[in-house]
């Protein structure tokens, strides 16, 4: 639960809107950084409308997920990006979350929290040209969702 909680908040430094620049320096330098994330919240009635890399309206490609105990169906071998929209459903039973990593990595590239059955999030994340996984680390037992099959590959080109 606890690493699920973290993508939020540190998932990706590098486009973090605003928090960073305001309270710092002064030097000048941020005028590169803002702008482009914070601007569009105004669709935000899931809640994960504040990490929004773009508007949805903007994305290159729409994947429709589906999440169940214990897989993800509904993402092809390959996307085209950059930006993609995941429009996550949860079937349960249980609670699920929605992580992106690059391939390889343990570092979480954006995601959704976990949420219940039933219920559709979406994220919009802009993925550079590469190979990902995604994966549900929902701690079950001993073992999480991803080690039960809720982890899938897929290559933006
Ligand atoms: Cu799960």
């Amino acid at each position: 639960m606890a690493a699920a909680i973290g993508i939020g908040a540190c998932g990706d430094s590098d486009d973090t809107p605003t928090s960073g620049s305001a309270s710092g320096s002064g030097t000048g330098s941020s005028s590169g950084a803002g702008g482009e994330g914070d601007a569009h919240d105004e669709h935000g009635a899931h809640g994960s409308g504040d990490k929004a890399a773009f508007p949805a309206a903007d994305a290159d490609t729409t994947v429709d997920v589906t999440m169940r105990d214990f897989a993800f169906s509904g993402i092809p071998a390959t996307v085209m990006g950059e930006k993609v929209l995941f429009e996550v459903s949860n079937e349960g039973p249980s609670e699920h979350e929605f992580v992106v990593f690059k391939q390889g990595g343990d570092d979480a590239v954006s995601g959704i929290e976990p949420f219940a059955e039933g219920k559709t999030e979406n994220l919009a994340v802009e993925l550079a040209p590469g190979s990902y996984t995604v994966r549900c680390l929902i701690q079950l037992g001993d073992q999480t969702h991803a080690e039960l099959g809720m982890q899938t590959d897929f290559t933006v080109g």
